[in-house]
């Protein structure tokens, strides 16, 4: 409770001001926050006693932005923009103390201040491209006026944020303070304010405003982002600080943050923003349920994703042992772990010391007794329910009790394999996705005895790895795959009625995806689908035409498109579509022109009619769940929203429609709508408004 407000409170320490902020649990820049700091910096400003000012934050972080959840409502008054003016308009010195994470407008205010301090452990970013936006209270023109316009264009354009020690190699900190960090600042704001340091504000600075490499940086930041608004209005803002003077920069800068925050995609990000937060809250867990300790970890497998899991603890800095059936095995799994490493150190991500570091924590064994001391194990052998089986019956034997144990599986039932134990209360699944060191979703999978605290420490443990937690039910596929099996029948029907491959990709990734649906079975290898198809007795008329021909993807040079030799790009293949050709006839279809916005409709539609049927059964809690594994785990355009929420802006009335039409026209009755679609599109409501609260 501060003295100015709520949230605000000035104290005086001698001559020095200290304005503390106090609005957990980020210090976002709300309404009250952004009065109370108007407030404080009249009374310092007309105190004559007063000879510098602190602005500091209590709890975990400097500001951490703008509050989001007040965007879209009408401004209140003082803006952030008043606030910034009347930090610049100080006759005495202004001294932003940073900790935690400066983010967007916490740090616009900073760069306002004259002069910053931080603890080491600081990070100071731009992060609104993230949520469709750009810095909007003159991030853009002061940041390049502190550090050159090429380095601000890179945070800017990525919004990831740096450290301090960076930050104070770059200029933007002028200190770095050991110990108490207000206690610091004050120190370094007395001795500016007795040695009448000259307050130069960042928007005077011109010398580094430089143009050179400009150009190239920015087409080398925005070559990847196709189809986003926010990258480009960033890369103009931050033009403009080069050639335009601060006020017409500020000025025009303001023009595109207000388009921006009104329009489609800004908002479509900001629900992926809330979305993500509240996936992490998994329904059914008592009060008071905690996650147990993890200090150690072990992975069984170490193959292609039982290897990238064990990063994923590395990375974290958790020890971790990795089970193989064979010392070769073994060798080769660790071998292709120190490759990817490899790979990261030559994109210069990671130092080859931390490398060496990492890889110390990660302990390689052929013995499962070895997994004995591990808090938690993560099995990630075949695909194959009979080991599975085995092998948890082998966990059950050797691993310490309250010991959380987690299988891989994609698709297979979890509490068939948490019945091969004693303790189906520790078991449930943690599906990663491949590359498992990369891919940031993580489906826990909550089995029928899975207990509280088991789970929890789970979703804890998935934030911990850096990944998005989303708890789901169990069935077959969870919720990602269950949704792309729809998507995969319609995109052979779509190539059997007149479609070929190249068409479907291009109208996918036209709609945003990084990759279609043919380049992306080609990139996992078609032979995964058919042996499964084998062994359940499945046909795909034109997929196993090309596996019985030996054309299993990039791994063999062909499959749904060719690639030449040590290329990875995709490339039409009239073989391929003489195989189409033949499978339209044998099975009597007489082939159309196929429209790109049928081929998106049919793409997209019975995916999101089995995410109603997932809510229908309680699979998935929330249709913001569903939007945040297929954000984060299959390459949907965040700037969409995620399927159920770009079905909520389409209009479920319109998706009924359209659904109906399809069943009909290929007599699939699962193309039906769903109940729950059928019934909001009636009410006129959409998913979002069916959530539980
Ligand atoms: N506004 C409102 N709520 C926020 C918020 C924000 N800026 N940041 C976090 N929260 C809530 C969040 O929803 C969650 O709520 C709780 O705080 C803890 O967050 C003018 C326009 C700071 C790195 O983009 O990146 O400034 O779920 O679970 O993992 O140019 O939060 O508990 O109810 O994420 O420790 C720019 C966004 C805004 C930073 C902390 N700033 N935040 O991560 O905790 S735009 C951002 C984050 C802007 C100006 C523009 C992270 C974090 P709940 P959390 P965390
Ligand atoms: P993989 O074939 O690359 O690796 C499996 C490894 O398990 C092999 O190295 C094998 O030697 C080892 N293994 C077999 N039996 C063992 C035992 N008893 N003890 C120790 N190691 C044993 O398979 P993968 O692609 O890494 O898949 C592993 C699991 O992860 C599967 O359940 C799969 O469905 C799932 N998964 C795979 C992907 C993917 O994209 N590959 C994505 C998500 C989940």
């Amino acid at each position: 409770m501060g003295n100015i407000n709520a949230s605000v409170d000035l104290r005086r320490d001698g001559e020095i001001a200290v304005v503390t902020v106090d609005n957990p649990p980020v210090n976002a820049l709300k309404h009250e926050v952004r009065a109370g700091l108007a407030e404080a910096l009249r009374q310092a400003r007309d105190d004559a006693t007063v000879k510098a000012v602190v602005i500091a934050c209590a709890g975990r972080t400097f500001f951490a932005g703008a509050d989001i959840t007040e965007f879209g409502k009408p401004p209140q008054a003082p803006g952030l923009g008043e606030v910034i003016a009347a930090i610049e308009a100080m006759p005495k010195p202004v001294v932003a103390a940073l900790h935690g994470t400066a983010l967007g407008g916490g740090f616009e205010l900073a760069l306002a201040c004259h002069f910053r301090v931080a603890v080491a452990g600081a990070r100071v970013g731009l992060p609104e491209v993230k949520l469709g936006l750009l810095p909007g209270a003159g991030g853009t023109q002061r940041l390049p006026r502190l550090i050159g316009p090429e380095k601000a264009l890179k945070m800017i354009v990525t919004g990831d944020p740096i450290e301090a020690p960076e930050a104070l190699t770059d200029g933007i900190v002028d200190e770095i303070v050991e110990g108490d960090l207000t206690t610091g600042t004050i120190a370094f704001a007395r001795r500016v304010a007795a040695e009448n340091r000259p307050l130069r504000l960042v928007r005077d600075r011109e010398d580094k405003l430089s143009a050179e490499g400009f150009a190239d940086a920015a087409e080398a930041l925005t070559r990847r982002l196709r189809g986003r608004e926010a990258p480009a209005a960033c890369v103009e803002a931050v033009r403009n600080a080069i050639v335009l003077p601060f006020e017409e920069g500020l000025k025009r800068e303001g023009e595109l943050f207000r388009k921006l925050v009104a329009g489609d995609q800004s908002k479509a990000q900001r629900h992926v923003f809330f979305a993500e937060r509240e996936a992490a809250r998994v329904p059914g867990i008592p009060e008071g349920a905690k996650p147990r300790p993890i200090a150690r970890g072990a992975v069984i497998g170490a193959g292609t994703m039982g290897g990238g899991i064990a990063m994923c603890f590395a990375n974290a800095g958790i020890p971790v042992s990795i089970v193989e059936t064979g010392r070769d095995l073994l060798q080769k799994g660790l071998d292709r772990v120190a490759a990817n490493y490899r790979a990261t150190v030559s994109r210069g991500g990671l130092g080859a010391e931390e490398v060496e570091r990492r890889m110390a924590l990660i302990n390689g064994v052929t013995e499962l007794d070895a997994v004995g001391s591990a808090d938690v194990v993560i099995e990630a052998v075949f695909e194959e329910m009979e080991l599975k089986k085995r092998v948890f019956g082998d966990l059950d034997r050797v691993a310490k009790a309250n010991a959380v144990l987690a299988t891989n599986t994609s698709t297979l039932d979890v509490d068939e394999i948490a019945r091969a134990t004693s303790r189906p209360r520790d078991v449930l699944g943690t599906h990663f996705f491949s590359p498992a060191n990369v891919m940031r979703l993580l489906e826990i999978v909550r089995g029928a005895a899975t207990s509280p605290d088991a789970l929890i420490t789970a979703v804890t443990l998935g934030r911990r790895l850096g990944k998005v937690p989303v708890t789901v039910g169990v069935c077959y596929g969870f919720v990602g795959n269950r949704m792309l099996a729809r998507r995969s029948v319609e995109a052979e029907r779509l190539l059997l009625e007149g479609a070929l491959p190249q068409q479907v990709d291009a109208a996918v990734t036209g709609f945003g995806f990084p990759m279609g649906p043919f380049a992306m079975a080609d990139m996992a290898g078609l032979d995964v689908g058919w042996r499964i198809r084998n062994g359940r007795g499945e046909r795909n008329e034109i997929e196993d035409a090309l596996c019985e021909a030996g054309h299993f993807g990039q791994k063999t040079g062909k499959g749904y498109f060719r690639y030449d030799a040590g290329s990875r790009t995709p490339l039409p293949d009239p073989e391929v579509e003489q195989t189409i050709l033949d499978a339209s006839s044998r099975a009597g279809i007489t082939r159309r022109a196929i429209t790109q916005e049928e081929i998106v409709e049919r793409m997209i539609f019975p995916m999101v009619n089995e995410g109603a049927r997932i809510l229908e059964e309680g699979i998935a809690t929330r249709p913001g769940d569903i939007d945040v594994i297929w954000v984060y785990g299959y390459g949907w355009p965040v700037w969409r929203g995620g399927p159920m929420y770009y079905a909520d802006q389409l209009g479920l009335a319109h998706l009924r429609d359209r659904l109906t039409l399809y069943a009909e026209r290929s007599g699939d009755e699962t193309l039906r709508p769903a109940t729950r679609i059928s019934r909001l599109a009636a009410e006129g409501r959409g998913f979002a408004s069916s959530a539980p609260a």
